[in-house]
């Protein structure tokens, strides 16, 4: 461990430990903190339906998978502190993605291909129906290496135990690759040709790259000439997933599938500026080429799955419910002393089920329907006239934990304002026209975790334009009156919402709300946005919730369901 001295501690702890609307490039590493142990665990801002293991710090997912009947869930995981470092991956197991059960951590560094570190990777179930981890392990050279591990005994239900063999790494960085960028292996898929093929995350200078490796027996791997796919401007790709989803219905295909009817979905995690991206397009197997539709962009500008505080995300195909399911990561947006006062960091955003929109230009998720299991009570809101400038409670059970749907009928649009062309960034537009900005119509949407006098609130809402191409739709999360609590990192996230607005004259919006989350989906799924906030007074008993129209247009609430939502079983707490 590092030591300093006094002042140059306190030096440190002032500039980096707040975490001020910089972008941090890859993990920020606190040596003084990493191995702190959590004296208190905090409670106030614990989730209580999101994943976290009792204590201490997590990031990226790894490995999800469906294995005879049971889900495994596994997550970079620091058991000796609050903030990055000391990585394991550590493993929970369930069968409805909801109520977990933590077994020992599966990988810790032990060996020389990752004595420096177990970073992230993915499972593959292999023919024979035997499941396997590929992992990035830190060599004592600090390279980062591609290791294979498998369960010990595949007859314990839990696959406790996980084998390194030996002959790891399975994959070095050859004289072509950065050394420093070489992470974060997919689950691999099985070619007509007999080769397993997967990517690994890279960058050369500042294009990012998903560099593609094939295998006959799944050790053995050799680097393809050229890579799967890249794009300039990027940077490190962390994280890289790809899979096929049908062009119809809602039902997930496995990641090998490969013909007619599928589309195909690359996702990167720009280490750059710590948002994720993807684009929809067409795999060419025979050539191993993957090209993006020319419907979004390929730059980081595009489409996100989640706009707000999402990373390093992962998806595996659930073979028992035909379905494909995302987990991503919600880091914390305090300081990390705030995390090592609290004794714990970061949570998993809930599961969410995706599949391809019928326009075919995006994605739509939705939060697993296991999380509907603990809806407890129930409040409602029918057919209720929202004027300008009118806030309405949604009272009745307690909303610092809670799932609200809510269906908004928008009747006219007559003063609806005009689209600036200038206005190409929706965060930007969000920041500039914050929830109190009245505009023509909307703002309106829901006040999560609000106090009374709604000193503290986080906005969730839509506004709308007009184009001469159409409506254009803005979903926003404003966390600016988040919380009183002076100095903490609040912002402000926006996406595009792409639904003919005019054709269905309604605008829905959905709100997981969990003490320190607010996780959103606004038009059935089409645009998501999660934020963590830390209220002072909005906790508990004296969290509210209001519907809220700051637009010159009312808007009436079609139906608002809102449910107080149960505990599960989280990992032993
Ligand atoms: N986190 C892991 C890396 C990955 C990064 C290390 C993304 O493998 O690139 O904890 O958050």
């Amino acid at each position: 461990m590092v030591t300093m001295n006094r002042v140059a501690w306190l030096v440190v702890a002032v500039l980096c430990c707040l975490r001020n609307g910089a972008v941090e490039g890859f993990h920020a590493v606190y040596e003084e903190l990493m191995s702190v142990p959590a004296a208190v665990v905090d409670n106030q801002y614990r989730t209580v339906f999101h994943f976290q293991p009792p204590r201490n710090w997590i990031n990226d997912p790894n490995g999800p998978m469906y294995y005879n009947g049971i889900y495994h869930f596994f997550y970079q995981y620091n058991p000796y502190g609050a903030v990055w470092g000391n990585i394991v991956w550590g493993h929970s197991v369930s069968t409805d993605l909801i109520n977990w059960i933590a077994v020992e951590p599966a990988l810790y560094p032990s060996k020389p291909f990752d004595v420096n570190g177990c970073w992230s990777g993915s499972a593959t179930i292999l023919p024979g129906n035997k499941p396997v981890i590929l992992y990035t392990g830190v060599d004592p050279k600090n390279r980062q290496v591609q290791n294979i591990a498998f369960p010990k005994n595949l007859s314990d239900p839990y696959l406790r135990e996980w084998v390194k063999p030996d002959y790891n790494p399975i994959m070095d960085p050859d004289s072509g690759v950065n050394a420093s960028a070489f992470r974060d292996p997919t689950t691999a898929w099985y070619g007509s040709d007999g080769h397993w093929r997967l990517v690994v995350g890279s960058k050369r200078k500042h294009r990012g790259l998903a560099i593609m490796y094939r295998s006959k027996d799944f050790i053995h791997w050799i680097k393809a000439k050229h890579p799967l796919h890249s794009a300039n401007g990027t940077g490190m790709w962390e994280c890289p997933d790809f899979y096929p989803v049908s062009m119809e219905g809602k039902l997930g295909v496995d990641t090998a599938e490969y013909g007619n009817g599928l589309k195909y979905v690359l996702k990167n995690s720009l280490d750059v500026t710590r948002y994720e991206y993807y684009t929809l397009g067409t795999y060419l197997r025979d050539i191993d080429r993957y090209i993006p539709d020319g419907t979004s962009a390929d730059d980081g500008s595009g489409l996100r799955y989640d706009y707000g505080n999402f990373y390093a995300s992962k998806t595996f195909y659930d073979e028992g419910k035909k379905r494909r399911i995302l987990w991503g990561w919600s880091n914390e947006s305090d300081s990390s002393l705030d995390d090592v006062g609290k004794g714990w960091a970061g949570i998993e955003a809930i599961p969410r089920a995706v599949w391809l929109d019928t326009n075919g230009r995006q994605l739509i998720q939705w939060p697993v329907e296991e999380i509907e299991t603990l809806r407890g009570k129930q409040v409602s809101v029918m057919n209720k006239n929202v004027k300008s400038g009118e806030v309405v409670e949604v009272s009745g059970i307690m909303t610092s934990q809670a799932d609200v749907e809510v269906t908004f009928q928008l009747s006219t649009l007559d003063k609806i304002e005009p689209f600036d062309s200038m206005w190409t960034d929706p965060q930007k537009l969000c920041e500039q026209k914050g929830a109190d900005v009245t505009g023509g119509v909307g703002p309106f949407g829901l006040l999560a975790l609000a106090s009374a006098n709604r000193e503290e609130q986080t906005a969730v809402f839509f506004r709308l334009y007009s184009s001469p191409k159409g409506y254009i739709g803005l979903m926003c999360h404003d966390p600016s009156r988040s919380t009183v609590r002076p100095g903490l990192y609040k912002p402000t996230f926006g996406g595009w919402v792409d639904v003919d607005i005019k054709k269905n004259g309604m605008l829905s919006l959905r709100s997981l709300i969990d003490r320190s989350v607010v996780e959103s989906f606004g038009a059935e799924g089409r645009t998501c946005i999660t934020s963590r906030v830390y209220p002072s007074v909005a906790v508990d008993g004296d969290a509210h919730l209001f519907v809220f129209n700051n637009g010159a247009e009312d808007v009436k609430i079609s139906e608002l369901k809102a449910w107080e939502m149960m505990k599960p079983s989280m990992n032993g707490i």
